[in-house]
């Protein structure tokens, strides 16, 4: 197209560049089409170039018509990029990685509080020679209760409020099989599959049927411990967990033993800590309540009928048995107000551990 001034010329190079530009299907093809159109030397720079040597009278339609062109395939080669560059933004969100993207920093978890703080006691445990062992949370009637000294009708299960699970019934049609409401069954179990000498903790969850408040859950844990040989006094049940209660909450704490009941210990003893927030002085203080002492646990010597029941010699070996409750613990430590936060899956509750 040697003189493209002419309006049939003009038309025709329009129509030969909007055809070339479809089909242009890469960002360097488009590049190419632009050079051989728009460029210093392309097409239609060149017609507009050649309407200088058209007679006077036709320059200005002429000029006009190259300028209409020239624009026309300027506003087609806009489009055309915009077309390419979205087609290959809509590949790349598809399966394409940008590389280009900075990348996403991991989030690092941290370990559950309520597991923190059963390993931190279980270290412990295992420092004086304590080994851990777990156990079933589905478990029968006979270790949950009978083993441990309490038969049906006995007034103590009261003290566990029992979720029964249905499935296996006793002649009487009463349900033999529950959520454990304490890690102490683990006491039978241990000692029917093993013979003294025994010391073992035992870490695990525990169910209770029971209305929920800041200091109650129906889903906790429990920490138990079991010792038993030949020999074992309660002078040794004292010092285990004088040592236990300094290591934890600190040297200088004293250890309060008062008894208490528990059927499957005796003696059955409470203990506790004195308050470590206000040493007894603020008798409006949110961790002791103005008495001084914070209860951690209960414990006992292995009561010997359940020595009998498991085919021990009541004679021959003795035994102490504690459990404690880690999550009451755990508040107590990190002052932690309401025990519903532990199972409340509130990250910035965790976060903070
Ligand atoms: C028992 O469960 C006994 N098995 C403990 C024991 C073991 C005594 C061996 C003697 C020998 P108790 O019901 O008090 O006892 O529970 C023990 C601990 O579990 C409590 O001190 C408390 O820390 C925790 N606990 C009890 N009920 C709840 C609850 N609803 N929510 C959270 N923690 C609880």
């Amino acid at each position: 197209m040697a003189d493209a001034s002419s309006a049939a010329d003009l038309d025709a190079l329009r129509q030969e560049a909007l055809a070339a530009l479809t089909g242009a299907t890469d960002p360097q093809a488009v590049e190419a089409w632009r050079v051989a159109y728009l460029g210093r030397s392309g097409k239609v720079t060149q017609a507009l170039r050649s309407v200088g040597a058209q007679p006077a009278e036709q320059r200005r339609e002429a000029g006009a018509a190259a300028n209409r062109v020239k624009a026309r395939l300027e506003k087609a080669l806009a489009v055309r990029s915009e077309e390419l560059r979205s087609a290959r933004l809509d590949a790349l969100s598809d399966d394409a990685i940008d590389v280009s993207l900075p990348g996403r920093l991991a989030e690092i978890g941290s370990l559950h509080p309520s597991t923190r703080i059963m390993r931190e006691i279980c270290a412990i445990f295992e420092r004086m020679g304590f080994q851990v062992v777990e156990g079933p949370e589905v478990e029968w009637d006979r270790y949950n209760f009978e083993l441990l000294n309490i038969p049906k009708d006995h007034p103590a299960r009261d003290m566990f409020d029992t979720f029964w699970i249905d499935g296996a019934a006793d002649e009487d049609g009463r349900s033999t099989m529950l959520l454990r409401t304490h890690t102490s069954p683990m006491q039978a179990r241990v000692m029917e599959e093993r013979r003294p000498p025994i010391r073992v903790v035992v870490p695990g969850k525990v169910y209770r049927y029971e209305a929920t408040d800041a200091t109650h859950e129906s889903q906790f844990h429990q920490v138990e411990g079991l010792v038993v040989d030949e020999g074992v006094s309660f002078a040794n049940l004292k010092h285990t967990l004088y040592e236990f209660a300094r290591q934890l909450f600190g040297g200088e704490r004293k250890v309060r033993f008062r008894c208490d009941y528990f059927p499957f210990v005796e003696p059955g003893v409470d203990v506790a800590i004195d308050c470590f927030k206000c040493d007894g002085d603020d008798a409006r203080c949110r961790i002791c309540r103005g008495s001084g002492w914070i209860e951690i646990m209960g414990a006992g010597m292995v009561h010997p009928q359940v020595l009998r029941n498991v085919g021990y010699d009541p004679d021959r070996y003795t035994g102490f048995a504690f459990g404690m409750g880690p999550e009451r613990i755990a508040m107590l430590k990190y002052g932690i107000e309401d025990i519903r936060l532990f199972l409340g899956n509130d990250l910035r509750f965790l976060s903070q551990f």
